[in-house]
């Protein structure tokens, strides 16, 4: 099945997801053993494997040795066209709609379309809103690119709401990886309120709380990368947070 279809079957009966993130340049094949194995046991619900810098290119193999071991949907989130893997499930096709460098609004897409079309993954046009997270993260640096401070939840609303229109089908906010301070409840609360598009939310996420507390503010995908890489057996806890947010929902329902 399509993973956009399957995030919009999700989202109307308002089943949370988890994703894990993976950064190509900080695995190896003993790691993904584990975070695999991890997720499989934890129900985890996509892989989104890329980055702001990858160094070594190693995408490719990454996403081949996920494959082989599980069938968790495997989905491109590229730094640059170089992260693009014809290996993958689907692919973020990301327009940083926050900043005003037109390398990353449409540039680089002009650059990396005609070898996405000929791989024939599927390609998910995505709006991607980069929030101030306490502190400079490699997104910021790399894209040259100014995040929206962390309290105009106004500025992500009608930024969010502008990527709608334009056609995005997906609305990704991220506070960076790594970032200290994450997204704020408040404002993944006013941009979900203001679009139909599903959701995603990243950067900073250290707990399960957090992640948890951005699924009754209205996030349909949280993902996590950084504090999992740290401490691998997050995945559980988290996972659990977030799935449990369905099954109270299932239940109010019934
Ligand atoms: C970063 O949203 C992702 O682009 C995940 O962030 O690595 O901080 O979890 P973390």
């Amino acid at each position: 099945q399509d993973v956009y279809l399957q995030i919009i079957e999700k989202k109307k009966v308002k089943r949370k997801s988890f994703s894990v993130l993976i950064d190509p340049d900080k695995v190896d094949e003993k790691s993904i053993d584990k975070i695999v194995s991890l997720s499989l046991d934890a129900g985890v619900d996509y892989f989104f494997v890329g980055g702001s810098l990858v160094v070594i290119n190693a995408i490719d193999e990454c996403i081949r040795q996920i494959k082989q071991r599980c069938g968790i949907p495997v989905v491109l989130f590229p730094g640059a066209p170089s992260q693009v893997s014809r290996h993958a499930d689907a692919l973020l096709f990301l327009s940083l709609i926050s900043g005003r460098n037109p390398e990353l609004l449409i540039g680089q897409h002009v650059i990396s379309a005609p070898a996405i079309k000929s791989y024939g993954i599927e390609v998910i046009p995505t709006g991607y809103i980069v929030v101030d997270g306490g502190a400079p993260t490699s997104v910021s640096y790399i894209s040259n690119t100014a995040p929206i401070p962390s309290d105009k939840n106004d500025i992500a609303m009608c930024t969010a709401m502008a990527g709608e229109m334009l056609g995005l089908k997906l609305i990704y906010m991220d506070a960076g990886s790594g970032a200290k301070r994450p997204v704020s409840k408040e404002m993944i609360e006013k941009v979900s309120a203001s679009i139909q598009a599903p959701l995603i939310v990243g950067g900073g996420i250290k707990d399960a709380q957090k992640a948890v507390e951005n699924c009754h503010a209205g996030a349909d995908i949280v993902v996590v990368g950084n504090a999992i890489e740290k401490e691998a057996s997050l995945i559980k806890d988290i996972s659990a947070g977030i799935h449990s947010c369905n099954a109270a929902h299932a239940q109010a329902i019934e």
